[in-house]
């Protein structure tokens, strides 16, 4: 098992050179949102621009533009009644604040089939897959899986203990060729090669939202061409200090993950 700290995180971090544009750092998608649960895409679609993308584009319901154009300007949108063209698109995110319903369902099985690579699945996009098993075969290599324990039991049954979660999880990983995120207090990361463990982020993490904002992360570093097994482990490190660096000013029972995201920029720094 190898620990997540600074001295990891160095040996990939890509430093911006001067001479660089947009077009170098990617151009993500991000499947997110439904009219009860728009925060969660709002929240997904700010860290995901706080975390370096070149372009971000959001999809929505169509009635809930001005919420994302109002909060995100940065943002552009792609509403969910069109059929989604993947192609301009490096990296996809789906899940934060998706309902559990059949056009969920379409939009998820459709993205296993186009998206080859540099996909990450979260929340919903997780309990969906969960009912439909037979469809892990179709995960692109190296898809992303963002469990906390909850969705991680719905995926592979009930278990008692961490420990015998972070065993499946390598399990799983192997035979899906997949990377599964297990998140909670020391986030565990594994390819089913290799496992992490995150040194980084606070109980201030769990309240709404905190997730979505992994999300937004994640899908952040692979549109920025990291190895998906970078971006993992990049995205679980910046979000839990920049957890750490919001304690300055809140408390753990304070801080909201709007807090966090604002801090991102500090924890940057302090690998950069
Ligand atoms: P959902 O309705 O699925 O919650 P959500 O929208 O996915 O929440 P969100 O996206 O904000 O947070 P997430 O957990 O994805 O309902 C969650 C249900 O699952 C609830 O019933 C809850 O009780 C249960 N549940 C959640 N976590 C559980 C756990 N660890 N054990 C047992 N039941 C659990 O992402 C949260 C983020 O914050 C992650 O990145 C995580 O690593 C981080 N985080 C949370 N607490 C942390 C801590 N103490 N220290 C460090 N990091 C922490
Ligand atoms: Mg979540």
């Amino acid at each position: 098992m190898t620990i997540i700290d600074n001295n990891l995180v160095q040996t990939f971090y890509k430093k911006r050179k001067p001479n660089t544009h947009k077009g170098d750092f990617g151009h993500a998608f991000l499947i997110v949102g439904s009219p009860n649960k728009m925060g969660a895409a709002l929240i997904a679609s700010k860290a995901c621009l706080r975390a370096g993308v070149g372009l971000l584009t959001t999809n929505v319901p169509k009635e809930e533009k001005t919420s994302v154009t109002n909060f995100i300007p940065e943002a552009m949108l792609y509403f969910r009644e069109n059929s989604i063209d993947f192609t301009p698109f490096n990296a996809v995110g789906i899940g934060p604040g998706l309902e559990q319903n059949e056009a969920s369902q379409k939009i998820v099985y459709t993205s296993l089939l186009k998206v080859r690579k540099n996909l990450v699945l979260d929340a919903d996009a997780l309990n969906i897959l969960a009912q439909n098993p037979d469809w892990f075969s179709q995960l692109p290599k190296q898809t992303i899986l963002t469990p906390h324990p909850k969705e991680f039991d719905r995926l592979f049954g009930t278990h008692t203990s961490e420990e015998a979660r972070r065993e499946t999880a390598h399990k799983k990983a192997t035979q899906w060729n997949c990377i599964i995120i297990l998140k909670g207090h020391q986030t565990f990361i594994t390819n089913g090669i290799d496992s992490y463990e995150n040194t980084t982020g606070n109980s201030g993490l769990a309240k709404g939202g905190s997730g979505d904002a992994l999300t937004g992360i994640i899908t952040a570093f692979l549109a920025q061409h990291y190895p998906p097994i970078h971006a993992a482990i990049i995205s679980v490190y910046l979000h839990g200090l920049a957890a750490d660096i919001t304690l300055s000013k809140q408390s753990e029972e304070s801080m909201l993950i709007s807090d966090v995201i604002e801090n991102l920029g500090w924890a940057f720094k302090k690998i950069a």
